[in-house]
């Protein structure tokens, strides 16, 4: 990763710059206001200063390289040269220790700022002292960039623990002077690592159809998105899908599931009861796929999940997804994870990246199950707003400062 620095009159130009000479997979790590130098300046409006940081060999002025060395035209060995910057190495290397040595004394600044700040609330508030001391104390012996992304991990709710096992990792792989490119680049693939590959749906090879069941807490789009799934395996792949709904708890959930089956012109049946499963798959041979809607379960209606555990049992299913809303906060999504255990496997589908501002519960889940990640959803448009999770995407999120709308 590279790390550079844009200055605007406002966030606006400074974003506009930063997309202009990165591209749009910029990751933006810090923005903050910077006074002018000059005694006159000094009383004019602050201007906007952007960290941001590009994968190495993308940004508009390189996409014709790498889209050839994605077919396999250029070696990556070759890119330098081709973009020009075989000629001006020995500046450019120049440059970036320099910029490296601004972006550390900058954090140093930061991070002594964040100190006076935790002093001054210390101050404050006598009564609050002891119980952050830990965390405190871990920040402290952070540095330079790693603080900022202490930090930017943090306000993105990864759980703390998560924070230090990554930032211990980035200690234990790094090189003792490793400059900020490189600390960045291990964090992020740290990062990727445990988001993992993901994995969608295995069909079935014995021409038995492959059964699929979603489960997940009220409200945080099940319905929605077995039919956004089922859609796309029934319009793009042409399969054979039949629809189960087992949600007989709110007079509105048969008929919301009813409505997408008649528009996708798929059969839906109706189960009330686990026993009843058995009978509606039987009914459902000839199919390439059957999907399951299940009710919504309040994670903190534990007798609930008694009932929940029968029907996935009654289903035989061959895969379970269980599915979490990336606007639900770090402990709920934590009690949640904790109630659902009774499930021997499943997969994870985060729904409403569109409403959320922290991803950090994607990471969460992902360490503390070790489940694969699936599918994410980002709208409630049926059957676009979905698409296999972006790895790389949701890596650049969470190391960034999310200072702009995403969809801008
Ligand atoms: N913004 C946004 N809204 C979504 C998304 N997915 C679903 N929704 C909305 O969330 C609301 C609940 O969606 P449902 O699919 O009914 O959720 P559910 O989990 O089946 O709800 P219950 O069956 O009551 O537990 C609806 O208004 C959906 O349109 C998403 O990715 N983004
Ligand atoms: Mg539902």
């Amino acid at each position: 990763m590279k790390i550079r620095r844009y200055i605007g009159k406002d966030a606006q130009e400074a974003i506009l710059k930063v997309r202009m000479d990165l591209g749009n997979d910029a990751l933006i790590l810090n923005t903050r206001k910077v006074r002018q130098k000059g005694f006159l300046k000094m009383f004019s409006k602050p201007l906007v200063e952007i960290l941001a940081a590009v994968d190495e060999y993308y940004g508009p002025t390189n996409k014709k390289v790498a889209a050839k060395n994605e077919i396999g035209f250029e070696k990556k060995n070759e890119l330098k040269t081709i973009n020009g910057f075989g000629k001006e190495s020995i500046y450019k290397s120049k440059l970036d220790e320099k910029e490296e040595k601004i972006v550390l004394l900058e954090n140093k600044i930061n991070g002594m700022e964040a100190v006076l700040n935790k002093i001054y609330n210390q101050i404050q508030q006598p009564a609050e002292k002891t119980e952050t001391a830990q965390s405190k104390e871990e920040e402290k012996s952070l540095s330079g960039i790693l603080q900022l992304f202490y930090n930017n991990l943090v306000k993105n709710e990864v759980e703390t623990d998560i924070v230090q096992f990554l930032i211990e990792r980035v200690h234990e792989k790094k090189k003792e002077n490793a400059g900020v490119n490189d600390t960045t680049s291990i964090l992020y693939s740290l990062i990727s690592e445990l988001l993992g590959k993901p994995s969608t749906i295995k069909l079935r090879e014995d021409g038995k159809p492959t059964v699929i069941v979603l489960v997940g807490p009220t409200g945080v789009g099940k319905t929605t998105t077995l039919a956004k799934i089922a859609a796309h395996y029934a319009l793009d792949h042409k399969k054979n899908v039949g629809l189960i709904t087992a949600d007989t708890y709110r007079i509105a959930a048969v008929e919301q599931l009813k409505t997408y089956a008649e528009i996708l012109g798929m059969p839906l049946k109706v189960v009330y009861s686990a026993d009843e499963i058995s009978e509606a798959l039987e009914g459902y041979k000839d199919k390439d796929i059957v999907f399951i809607d299940t009710a919504g379960r309040s994670y903190k209606n534990k007798p609930q999940f008694e009932e929940l555990k029968t029907f996935v049992e009654a289903s035989c299913a061959d895969e379970v997804f269980l599915v979490l809303s990336t606007t639900t906060g770090m402990k709920n999504c934590r009690e949640i994870i904790e109630n659902y255990s009774f499930l021997q496997d499943y997969k994870l589908i985060f729904t409403k990246l569109d409403e959320s501002s922290s991803p950090g519960v994607i990471l969460n889940s992902r360490y503390r199950t070790k489940k694969e990640l699936s599918f994410v959803t980002m709208g409630q448009s049926v059957p676009d707003d979905i698409e296999i999770a972006n790895v790389d995407k949701i890596a650049k999120n969470l190391l960034g400062a999310m200072v702009y709308d995403r969809s801008s």
